[in-house]
């Protein structure tokens, strides 16, 4: 470090997302040479007192109170969209005209319109775009990758995934924004769905066709909102109706003839964060769960008879991708290491005048099995993918 260039950032809104970013920022030039540094210029938020006060805690040089003056600023060469999802289009499509390099929350938009337009601005300013599919980025997910490439587990048969959670399981948990159709897109679907879709994507490919079934076991709620993590407030008690999914299922065939079994839910009690897949292919079997993301489990036909069996990998070694650039083998990682691996990624690419991935048509794609999901349920039969 020394004299290499600084990036600045603008980054719209600072909860819960906004501190996981923070943190990454000021943790990458600890383990990654990227080639350029990042800055935390500016944070925006509508709230003057608590965008002052996320500034301080966080480590930004300066806070604006409409975003918009950020993508104004010629000072600042990055915007992060940290916001609900309604408006990360608007923000986006300005920052691109604007010529600022964009990392944008999952799922990119509300709707297939809008991330049809996200990819094509994208395309058109030529600007590094991210899509904060963060988990790609643990080093026994990027490990399951290479042995996937490499050939190890043969041709893929299965994959079954699933995003458990269950903060909102508490019928009198309010009605936040995570849960309102017109801010957030979807419920379950998209929050944590788009996740181990976007897994799916990353390891196994592209999704040909699904059927899918969603439900709401809680139809009203009080008003309220969140409140930092995935804590919330409510507000005088007065109820709303909740208009998208608690829980989504889908079982889907890949254009490699792979298939899949997945599940998203915030009603799966116990499961507090709890996003895992195992695969199943010609040669052996890998599982991986969030809630131990160090480890990888594999199982290799190959065995020895009389030896055969899961085992486990510390994915900790200098072997497995990123892990070296943090700590000696064997000193785990965590959850705030995956937006680190993310971003090391886009900041090497802003650097060399490259591309990041997963990017905006990772997100484009990604929104394409959302909605893909959500015909299905509606029709009640087998529905396409629209391909990119
Ligand atoms: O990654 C997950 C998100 O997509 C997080 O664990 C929480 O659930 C916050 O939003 C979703």
């Amino acid at each position: 470090m020394g004299n290499e260039r600084k990036i600045r950032v603008g980054m719209v809104g600072y909860q819960f997302m906004g501190k996981a970013h923070s943190h990454a920022y000021r943790d990458l030039p600890f383990f990654f040479d990227t080639g350029v540094v990042p800055v935390m210029a500016a944070v925006s938020g509508r709230n003057e007192k608590a965008v002052q006060a996320a500034a301080n805690q966080y480590g930004f040089e300066s806070y604006e109170t409409d975003w918009r003056r950020l993508i104004e600023r010629d000072d600042i060469d990055v915007i992060d969209i940290v916001t609900p999802n309604n408006v990360h289009a608007e923000i986006a499509l300005a920052a691109m005209e604007a010529g600022k390099h964009v990392i944008c929350e999952k799922p990119l938009a509300l709707t297939m319109d809008q991330a049809r337009e996200m990819k094509a601005a994208a395309d058109k300013a030529g600007v590094v775009n991210a899509v904060c599919h963060n988990y790609r980025f643990a080093p026994a997910v990027q490990y399951a990758k290479q042995l996937i490439e490499s050939g190890r587990l043969g041709r893929i048969y299965h994959i079954r995934a699933q995003y458990l959670q269950d903060w909102i399981m508490d019928p009198s948990f309010p009605l936040v924004w995570r849960l309102r159709k017109e801010v957030t897109g979807s419920g379950a679907l998209g929050d944590i769905g788009a996740h181990i879709i976007d897994l799916a994507r990353f390891l196994v490919g592209e999704i040909d066709e699904l059927v899918s079934e969603m439900t709401t076991f809680i139809k009203e709620r009080p008003l309220g909102e969140m409140s930092g993590g995935l804590n919330a407030s409510t507000e005088g008690g007065k109820m709303g109706e909740v208009d998208v999914d608690d829980a989504v299922s889908f079982l889907a065939r890949f254009q490699n003839g792979a298939m899949g079994v997945f599940e998203a839910s915030r009603f799966a009690a116990g499961n507090r964060n709890g996003n895992r897949f195992e695969i199943n292919g010609e040669h052996g079997s890998i599982r991986w769960d969030l809630e131990n993301m160090n480890n990888l489990h594999v199982y290799f036909t190959d065995d020895k008879a009389g030896q055969q069996g899961f085992r486990t990998i510390n994915c900790t070694e200098a072997e497995h991708p990123y892990a070296a650039a943090y700590w000696p083998a064997g000193h785990i990682i965590g959850y705030e290491h995956t937006f680190i691996g993310l971003f090391a990624e886009t900041f090497r690419a802003i650097a060399n005048g490259t591309q990041v991935k997963p990017d905006f048509e990772d997100g484009l794609r990604d929104q394409a099995v959302l909605a893909a999901i959500e015909a299905s349920s509606e029709a009640g039969r087998w529905v396409k993918v629209e391909q990119a």
